[in-house]
Order: structure tokens, then sequence, then C-alpha cells
């Protein structure tokens, strides 16, 4: 090693050695030393800024889509890891707006809202992705057709939403025991879908049956099957699998 040499990879050593011991003495925020959080906060807002409603996941030939397996039954199934089915008649979709509940949805109104078809991947990050032909209404129109997507309460028209939107939507299934929270740009995109049909056939228990999320822009975690509640809400919502250590966004 030339004297040159081992100069300059000697004050990288120390600056590492250094860097590190810098870190360490920074005071934490949520587990995180500072700089790292701040790192990861600079993300979240790249990952919000690429989430525009115009940027759509493909939409496939309908003569490519398959049944995807059945993916996790948190929130579905007793303790024997048979999934129990909800009774569809007594069903019913319980919409908040910060901690002040709006009336109950049934099925019926929610297939009244107007109807969605789209073929999207839907994407789970252990590594597999099953193209699928969905059908349902979009989320956006329910809060727009209900007015809970807003501080005012009001109805509003869902191609012209006003300034007072929530920050965030979070969803769970009935029981709670499944849950995920959604920015509203993610939760608001028009192929983010309240689904009860697919591949043509009315939805199983096993795949979330009577409704669940569709949004092809996140991995499947997000897609949350049997919802039971949806809450528009300022605050940042739990989410089961950040809670995990999961990406909170979960976007690819
Ligand atoms: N209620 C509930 N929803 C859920 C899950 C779950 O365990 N419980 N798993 C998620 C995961 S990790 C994936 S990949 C998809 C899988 O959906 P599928 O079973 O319809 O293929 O559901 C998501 N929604
Ligand atoms: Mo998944």
């Amino acid at each position: 090693m030339t004297r040159r040499g081992f100069g300059a990879g000697g004050v990288a050593l120390l600056a590492g050695y250094g860097g590190w011991r810098w870190l360490e003495t920074r005071s934490t925020e949520g587990g995180l030393t500072w700089p790292l959080r701040r790192f990861s906060r600079a993300n979240e807002s790249v990952a919000r800024a690429l989430f525009r409603a115009d940027r759509l996941a493909p939409d496939f030939p309908t003569s490519g889509a398959r049944d995807p397996r059945v993916n996790g039954v948190v929130a579905l199934a007793g303790v024997e890891g048979v999934v129990v089915p909800v009774d569809a008649d007594s069903w019913r979709l319980r919409v908040f707006r910060e901690g002040a509940e709006v009336r109950p949805m049934g099925l019926a109104e929610i297939r009244g809202l107007p109807r969605f078809e789209q073929t999207t991947e839907l994407k789970c990050i252990e590594g597999w992705s099953t193209v699928v032909r969905w059908a349902g209404a979009r989320l956006a129109d329910l809060a727009a057709a209900t007015g809970v997507g807003a501080r005012s309460g009001r109805p509003y028209d869902a191609a012209r939403p006003p300034a007072d939107l929530y920050e965030y939507a979070g969803l769970a299934t009935p029981d709670e025991r499944y849950f995920v929270g959604l920015d509203l740009a993610s939760a608001l995109h028009p192929q983010t879908l309240l689904c009860y049909e697919m591949n043509g056939l009315p939805l199983s228990p096993e795949h979330g049956a009577p409704v669940r999320l569709v949004i092809p822009l996140k991995y499947g975690i997000k897609n949350i099957k049997r919802v039971g509640s949806i809450r528009f809400t300022d605050r940042r919502p739990a989410d089961y699998w950040a809670e995990r250590g999961y990406d909170w966004y979960a976007g690819h």
C-alpha cells in the first residue's frame, strides 16, 4: 500500500468510526437515531410525491386473470385456522369521521355506488404476484357520496374534492384484529376499490367477503380482507404490518 493510499484509508476508517460514534450519541426519536429518522421521513415525502392520482397500476388482459392463493387469514379464521364466514345480510360497514360515526352501510348500498372493474396484479411482499379481475366501488366515491372524507362532513363531487379532506384513512376488520393505514392520496386513488367480486364471482370468505380492499399500487398487506370499518382522520392510523416492522406506506 502506498503512503497516500494508507492515509486515505485511515481517514475513511476514522471518519467511519467517528461518524458511527456521532450517530450513537444523538437523541433517539421513535426508537431511531434522529439523522436516520430524518432520512426515513425524506423517503416518505418522496413516496408521497410519487403517488399521484395519474399514476396508474397496469391493467392486464382479462384472459390472464387467475385466482390468487389464500394468503393471510388474520381476523378471518377461528383458532383452528378455518375461515368462519360472516353473514352478508347482517354485515355492516361502519364509517367514521374523526371519532364521529356516520350511519353504517350495508352491502346493497356499496353495490349501489358506481361499479368499476379492473384487472390488476396482487403483489405480496413474500415475492409472488397474481393478476386478478376485481369488481367493486371506489373508496373515493364512498367518501364523496357520504361526505365522510371531508372535515365539513358534507357530500361532495368525487371529481372535485374540497380542500378540507382528512389526511388519512384507517380500515379494520369487524373484530379489529387486522387493520391498515393509508395516506389519503392512496385511499382516494381511482384504482382503490372496495371489492365484492373476484374473477367474475362473488368474493369468497377466504378472499375477504363481503367486502375487501383492492389497492394495486400497494403490496398485498394493505389489501385488507373483510373490511368492517373505515375511519377518516388526521392522525396516522395504526397498521398491522407496520407494527411488525414493514414500511408503513408499503407502495411498490
Ligand atoms: N383480514 C386480512 N386481510 C389480509 C390479510 C390477512 O391476514 N387478514 N393478509 C394480507 C396479505 S399479506 C395478502 S398478500 C393479501 C392476500 O389476499 P388473498 O388471500 O385474496 O390472495 O391479503 C391481505 N389482507
Ligand atoms: Mo402478503
